[in-house]
């Protein structure tokens, strides 16, 4: 079936997520009886206006809702077209697992601070879990060509290459919301955790290249992005965040206790080579995440209270 027709069967049964200020929603429901569906619908950011504006034509129709002196207020549809100005972005998962919809539901969070004996003990078996068919979309891109028709580059050496593409949190039209993904092609970092001196140089070469493949392909400076991965990530196989500074990301995705600087990863390991195997790292933990499901993580994290 093509997107269209899955969203046409799309049957929303739950509001997973409602959010006023990135103007989006994510619902849950069903397109054929056995399969759960996620879909997320966020309205598009204006398509990096500038002071040629053409107010009088971007507005179709205004419907007032008052005046008051010199104040005026209006509800308005704006003009939209699929390929240049498009009105909201949708990205479909299906069929979603139970891990996708805990994922995207609303829930509490908590203040973590992960010690190495928590990681060791808990964390490590967990991301061996979440191995397998969870980064399947990973290797498909890696390995067999999936979305290679997007790829900002592909350099294909097993040790130091990468593919750098478009996220697929981005609509590819607006620069203001630049988002691009970087994977590594090597198989043996599941997250910072695993950095070590060892990978000093790599990171400092693969983030000038970055910056240098971002410029030429968009246009938009080094100074101009947010380059840096998360802990913890969804996708246990290395990957960095390559985020226009403009944008301040859907949820927590660039907030601290889940965004960590690739500067302050490169300069951290310089520092001290083993510093992300000794380091307790602090982050933000929903409670439908598997690690605070695994009630000897959950405990340790009280102790420590
Ligand atoms: P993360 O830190 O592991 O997860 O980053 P999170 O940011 O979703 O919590 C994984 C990144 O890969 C995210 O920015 C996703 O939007 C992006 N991503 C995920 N998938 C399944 C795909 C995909 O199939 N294609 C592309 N291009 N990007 C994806």
């Amino acid at each position: 079936m093509s997107l269209s027709e899955l969203i046409k069967s799309f049957q929303c049964q739950k509001i997973l997520k409602s959010n006023p200020q990135t103007k989006s929603v994510v619902l849950l429901g069903q397109i054929s009886k056995s399969n759960d569906a996620i879909i997320t619908i966020e309205k598009s950011h204006f398509v990096t206006p500038d002071e040629s504006y053409d107010v009088a034509s971007s507005v179709e129709q205004t419907l007032e809702i008052n005046h008051n002196d010199i104040y005026y207020w209006s509800n308005s549809i704006l003009k939209q077209d699929l390929e240049e100005n498009p009105g909201a972005k949708l990205n479909l998962i299906y069929p979603a697992t139970e891990t996708h919809i805990r994922k995207y539901g609303e829930q509490p969070h908590h203040y973590v601070v992960e010690t190495p004996q928590m990681y060791k003990d808990y964390a490590v078996p967990y991301i061996e879990s979440m191995k397998g068919d969870r980064i399947k979309w990973v290797y498909n891109i890696l390995f067999e060509g999936k979305e290679s028709e997007t790829f900002v580059h592909h350099d294909k050496d097993l040790q130091t290459g990468f593919v750098l593409l478009p996220d697929m949190k981005w609509d590819t039209i607006n620069l203001d919301t630049l988002y691009l993904c970087c994977i590594v092609n090597r198989t043996d970092i599941s997250s910072v955790r695993d950095l070590n001196e060892s990978h000093v140089q790599w990171l400092i070469d693969l983030q000038q290249r970055l910056r240098k493949l971002t410029f030429e392909k968009y246009s938009v400076e080094a100074d101009q992005l947010r380059i840096f991965a998360h802990y913890h990530p969804s996708y246990y196989h290395f990957h960095l965040h390559i985020v226009n500074i403009k944008h301040p990301g859907l949820g927590n995705g660039i907030a601290v206790g889940k965004a960590i600087l690739l500067d302050d990863i490169i300069e951290n390991i310089q520092l001290a080579g083993d510093y992300y195997q000794k380091k307790n790292i602090g982050f933000l933990l929903g409670e439908n995440h598997g690690l605070w499901q695994i009630e000897g993580y959950r405990k340790s994290h009280e102790e420590r209270q």
